[in-house]
């Protein structure tokens, strides 16, 4: 039988590529997309949509009744460089929005909660390379706070109430459908635009910045895995260190270059650069390859080649 769900932060970056992805496995009917405003009509207009606040739990139980929703992804939060800007926000909107779910499912109005944490869980104490599930973590951003102090969260209702609560640690995401907003990663998707459009990037990080990273695609695939895997394999209901692969944005220059010869770049760091260097460099992800089969499929070479290929004939259907 099909779940029903609930997206919410359906007109975001991931949220929006995630609802199509639901949506065609699914059925259009089963999976509801909401968000703060109508800020992707492609979501809006390819199936049910309601505008929603993740703060107001009246509001998100109501539209849960409505629908007889049973599973939640929670997609709506303040990344980490607006959470910089605005930290009480950023602290009231990814907390609040995650105990609304959380106890939604603690009611037992719903059954099953999919919310991202980040690699913004470590910070400049946790070993950069290659690191460990289990290992020091102490985020220096509000962003991070609020994923780390999360994933407790999220262990302690699994624990206490035996809620079905499953999470990964995404890193940086890069697609040609949809931009990011306000994250310390969002050069990896600026780059392909700007080097199409002004063939030059003024990148706000520096040309040695080493992140991890992930095709959108890849993204996706590890959603959807985690969410069908029989509850006995999910052992981690924190959150799941997940990568794909690392690249600096020299690398990303270098890759670009190939395509478009001319391609020019000059760093110019701004209060990102910190973020960046608090942040692992690369990430073992041994835990979710093994508990629940992840794999990733796209590496450099092959993102470059999606994002300049789509976003060309992007630019060449409006023109
Ligand atoms: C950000 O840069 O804030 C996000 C993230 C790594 O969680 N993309």
């Amino acid at each position: 039988m099909n779940p029903k769900i609930l997206i919410i932060g359906a007109c975001g970056q991931i949220g929006s590529e995630l609802t199509q992805k639901l949506r065609a496995i699914h059925g259009a009917d089963n999976v509801i997309a909401s968000d703060i405003n109508y800020g992707n009509l492609d979501v809006v207009n390819s199936g049910l949509f309601e505008i929603l606040d993740a703060q107001d739990y009246s509001s998100m139980k109501i539209c849960v009744e409505k629908y007889n929703i049973d599973t939640i992804y929670l997609m709506a939060a303040m990344l980490s460089a607006t959470g910089e800007k605005y930290p009480m926000k950023a602290w009231d909107l990814n907390m609040d929005s995650l105990f609304n779910v959380l106890n939604l499912a603690k009611n037992k109005i719903i059954n099953k909660i999919f919310w991202p944490s980040s690699i913004a869980v470590f910070g400049p104490t946790t070993p950069k390379e290659n690191t460990p599930q289990y290992t020091v973590m102490e985020p220096t951003t509000v962003y991070g706070i609020t994923k780390q102090v999360g994933e407790r969260w999220c262990e302690y209702y699994h624990n206490k109430y035996n809620v079905d609560v499953r999470s990964i640690r995404y890193p940086g995401i890069i697609s040609w459908k949809t931009l990011p907003g306000g994250g310390t990663t969002d050069y990896a998707v600026d780059i392909y635009h700007k080097a199409l459009a002004d063939n030059h990037y003024d990148c706000f990080l520096s040309e040695h910045t080493e992140l991890p990273m992930m095709f959108m695609d890849d993204a996706i695939e590890a959603t959807i895995k985690i969410m069908q895997a029989p509850p006995d394999a999910i052992k981690i209901r924190s959150s799941y260190n997940l990568a794909a692969i690392s690249f600096t944005p020299e690398h990303v220059v270098k890759s670009i270059k190939s395509h478009l010869k001319d391609f020019t770049v000059s760093y110019e760091p701004d209060f990102r650069q910190e973020i960046a260097d608090s942040w692992p460099k690369s990430i073992d992800d041994n835990h979710a390859r093994k508990d629940w089969n992840w794999s990733h499929h796209y590496d450099l070479e092959a993102i470059t080649n999606e994002m300049l290929t789509n976003l060309k004939s992007l630019a060449n259907q409006n023109s």
